[in-house]
């Protein structure tokens, strides 16, 4: 095993670790530490919000928040390199395609429409005019809106997406998959039906308050770094942390508040988790069923004694319903299926409830551990209803916190980028609007991956993000968006998505979130809204990466202009000179955003209502809602171990390293699970890797087998050995997606099971397949 590559790390998260990384970062952007007061405007009343995560900062007014990845996520916008004409004059489209993600990201900035051109296999420059007239010309031609895929990534501005849904609906279909399917769906489809309101209900002063904080399948070292902030004070103040994940995380156990001097200069840190409950993947189910069940005996327990009750009863009675029904299936599940499905003994799981008992107002956090598996909704819905039983919903310092991913997906679904958009907004829409919306559902993520394979949609735009390699199952999306007329992506930087495109194809460079927006009315901001619901202002302060740049926003309105034509209606340029008219049509449509444009420029914005946060039910029941959940006993990975006999059958979760922003990779170290310069790795207990008779350090092949019969394979893949449970393994996002079959979905969300993947391990064969892409990598700046 190369010693380079694997290099325990013993230091606390953040610390001088932090420090040194953001000024490498910033240095192989070109970025002087002199020019990095862009940092300092980073989530601030006059500046831009962090393109990095939906983590909210506090009042949006403080002193700025220092933050690693966030620090990154800004560098790699702010980039001295471009992926000019000359980028794409060099290099065929096919010779593109070999290089890694890492340096397609390193080229820099992508600066000139570029249109695809089959007879040279070369991207080249194009008019924006032009551009437009070929995606109108294709969307007017297909024999029905609903063959033309209007995909979403969650950076997307309230105003863009807003504009962006009306022009789509005018144009008559509801095909808006997003990265939203893939992330929290399974989030707000359960929350939605069991508490009325997809989203969390707690604000950053209820984690001041909690004295419980649970954070399930969450890795907020990596990918939440403010978020450790709150954590740490809490743990400060003695609240209880409680840590649910597979792998040893080490965000999760110690932080160095690279703002803390005294920290700084002792070396000291901050231990996070009071206690690490290590399931197995997929076990958090049964983990929290057993916790709920504990917790049920013991105030059983209590009652009998003539002691007070252990539940909230008079929450119960008021406010929620099911209960009688839901306690009797909670204490009939047998611990021997318990145990046997979350991998934990039985002790340890009445250990966590007891410190649940111990707290008197809770926070339950989870991440994409939780939402990303077969049976996501129903582990949502049992985290609800742990809380439902001691009434810790709708009072401080209590509440449900799903931590999103990118920093506007929340405020893109609130402006209704959804594929089943409800009936009232739709009817909404045309008393506004003036047309008659779609009313039919439209395609998800995967339900698009599907109709572009079968010949059902011809043509595929992006708004961002990188579909080709987010999605699962690579080979079949690539053959998808292969299959279509046109492929366009709107993008700030050079993608695999670009390279995997249809018969016609189009790359849109935009502005990105810190630059200045310039309209015919003068500088433009944007607004997003946060993981906890809170609505504010971002105003970029960079020039253009390039002149020839629009804005999300420009490019909507143009391209609407150039597709209906006067047929909608609305006046699309008038709309862009001046985004605050955008947000008064905002205002009209939704009632949560009256007075929008005034209330959005008090310093820190405004919070939308959150019915469920004041106890208020506006789901069907009228109630929240306690749901009984089996424990899953057939899981990916034992379906396909019934298939497979007696052969050993892992459950692969693909999971994010510290330098890679989604399919973003920025480097290739992990520095708290301490891989450094490799990103092909898979980590797994030693106890495995002796059982499959190999060593740590060996090349392995690994190989899904979905229920469809189809066998996937991702080559060559360095064994690490990780403190994680048995039977599990854990690698890489994108470059394990070839492995996530498309039709193995969450049942009620459709969220690819990415967080679950059965996988069968061989030692690694030369010849068996080429690696896709070849790892050639060459460092930005060296072409
Ligand atoms: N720097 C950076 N920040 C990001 C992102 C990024 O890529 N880089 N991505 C953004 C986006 S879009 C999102 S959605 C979030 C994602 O943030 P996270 O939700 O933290 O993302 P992941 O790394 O996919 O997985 C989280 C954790 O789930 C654990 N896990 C895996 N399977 C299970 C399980 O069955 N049970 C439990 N309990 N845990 C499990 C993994 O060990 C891992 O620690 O971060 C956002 N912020
Ligand atoms: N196997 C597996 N697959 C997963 C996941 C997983 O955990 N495992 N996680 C899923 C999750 S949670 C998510 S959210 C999705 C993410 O899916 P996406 O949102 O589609 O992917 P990103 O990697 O975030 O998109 C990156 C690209 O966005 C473009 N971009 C960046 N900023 C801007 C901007 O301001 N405007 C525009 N127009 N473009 C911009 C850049 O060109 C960049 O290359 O992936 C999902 N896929
Ligand atoms: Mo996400």
């Amino acid at each position: 095993m190369s010693k380079d590559t694997l290099r325990p790390y013993d230091g606390p998260a953040g610390g001088w670790g932090a420090l040194r990384s953001v000024a490498r970062h910033l240095g192989e952007q070109k970025i002087a530490i002199s020019g990095a007061k862009t940092l300092l405007r980073v989530n601030q009343p006059d500046g831009f919000d962090c393109p990095g995560c939906a983590w909210p900062d506090r009042d949006h007014t403080s002193t700025f928040e220092f933050c690693e990845n966030g620090a990154k996520a800004v560098a790699a916008e702010a980039t001295k390199f471009r992926a000019g004409p000359e980028l794409f004059a060099e290099y065929t489209v096919a010779q593109l395609a070999e290089y890694s993600d890492h340096w397609l990201e390193q080229q820099g900035r992508l600066t000139t429409p570029m249109r695809y051109d089959a007879a040279t296999d070369h991207y080249e420059p194009v008019g924006w005019d032009a551009a437009f007239a070929l995606i109108a010309g294709h969307l007017n031609a297909l024999p029905s809106p609903d063959e033309a895929i209007f995909y979403t990534s969650g950076r997307t501005s309230n105003e863009a997406a807003f504009l962006y849904q009306l022009f789509v609906r005018a144009y008559g279909t509801n095909n808006f998959p997003d990265c939203s399917n893939m992330c929290h769906e399974s989030s707000g489809t359960a929350l939605k039906t069991q508490i009325g309101v997809g989203k969390g209900t707690v604000s950053l002063e209820d984690f001041e308050h909690a004295d419980g904080i649970f954070v399930f399948g969450q890795n907020p070292g990596t990918n939440h770094p403010r978020m450790l902030g709150e954590l740490r004070a809490a743990a400060r103040r003695g609240a209880t942390i409680v840590a649910f994940n597979p792998l040893r995380e080490r965000g999760l156990e110690r932080f160095a508040d690279p703002q803390d001097a005294l920290e700084m200069a002792t070396g000291g840190a901050t231990r996070i988790a009071s206690d690490y409950f290590q399931p197995r993947i997929g076990g958090d189910l049964a983990v929290v069923k057993g916790m709920v069940r504990h917790v049920l005996e013991r105030d059983r327990e209590a009652v009998a004694r003539g002691a007070p009750s252990l539940l909230d009863r008079a929450f119960i009675d008021a406010h929620t319903t099911g209960f009688e029904a839901f306690a009797a299936d909670a204490l009939a599940e047998p611990w021997a299926t318990i145990v046997e499905a979350s991998g934990l003994a039985e002790a340890r799981i009445r250990q966590a409830g007891d410190l649940y008992l111990a707290c008197e107002r809770v926070i339950v956090c989870w991440g994409m551990g939780i939402t990303q598996h077969l049976h996501s909704v129903a582990t949502v819905h049992m985290l609800v209803n742990l809380l439902l039983l001691r009434g810790h919903l709708g009072r401080p310092g209590a509440g449900v916190c799903p931590v999103r991913g990118h920093s506007n997906v929340q405020g893109d679904r609130t402006m209704m980028i959804w594929e089943r958009p409800p009936a009232d907004f739709l009817d909404r829409l045309r008393d506004v609007f003036g047309f008659e919306p779609p009313r039919g559902p439209g395609l998800d993520t995967v339900g698009a991956i599907e109709a572009m394979l079968a010949g059902r949609a011809r043509v595929f735009f992006a708004m961002g993000g990188n579909f080709a390699a987010a999605t699962p199952d690579t080979d079949a999306t690539a053959r998808a968006l292969r299959r279509c007329d046109l492929t366009v992506h709107v993008a700030t930087k050079l993608n695999r998505s670009h390279l995997v495109h249809g018969r016609e194809a189009l790359i849109l460079p935009c502005l990105g979130r810190t630059e200045i927006d310039i309209q015919a009315g003068g500088p433009q901001g944007v607004t997003v809204e946060d993981s906890m619901s809170m609505v504010h202002l971002s105003a970029g302060i960079n020039p253009p990466a390039s002149g020839l740049l629009l804005s999300e926003p420009a490019i909507v309105a143009r391209l609407a202009q150039a597709t209906l034509g006067p047929r909608s209606g609305i006046d699309w340029a008038w709309l862009v000179e001046d985004y605050d008219r955008i947000r008064d049509l905002i205002a009209r449509t939704f009632d949560d955003f009256h007075d929008f444009n005034a209330r959005v420029r008090v310093p820190g914005g405004f919070r939308l209502p959150n019915p469920a946060r004041e106890r208020r039910w506006t789901n069907p029941a009228g109630k929240a809602v306690f749901v009984p959940c089996p424990v899953p006993i057939d899981t990916p990975a034992s379906r396909v171990r019934l298939a497979h006999g007696a052969q050993m059958v892992f459950t692969l979760a693909t999971i994010r390293a510290h330098d890679q922003y989604n399919t973003t990779v920025y480097g290739l170290d992990d520095r708290y699970r301490g891989v450094y310069g490799e990103r092909r790795v898979v980590f797994a207990h030693a106890q495995d890797i002796a059982a499959l008779g190999l060593a740590p350090g060996d090349w392995v092949d690994l190989h899904s087998a979905g229920e469809d019969g189809v066998q996937r394979q991702a080559p060559r893949f360095m064994l690490v050995p990780y403190d994680i449970p048995r039977g599990c393994l854990a690698a890489y996002y994108p470059e394990t997606n070839v492995l996530v079959p498309l039709s193995s979905m969450a049942e009620g969300s459709r969220t690819p099971t990415s967080k679950s993947v059965p996988v069968v391990v061989t030692p690694h064969a030369p010849h068996a397949a080429p690696v896709r892409p070849r790892q050639r990598d060459i460092p930005a700046g060296v072409r």
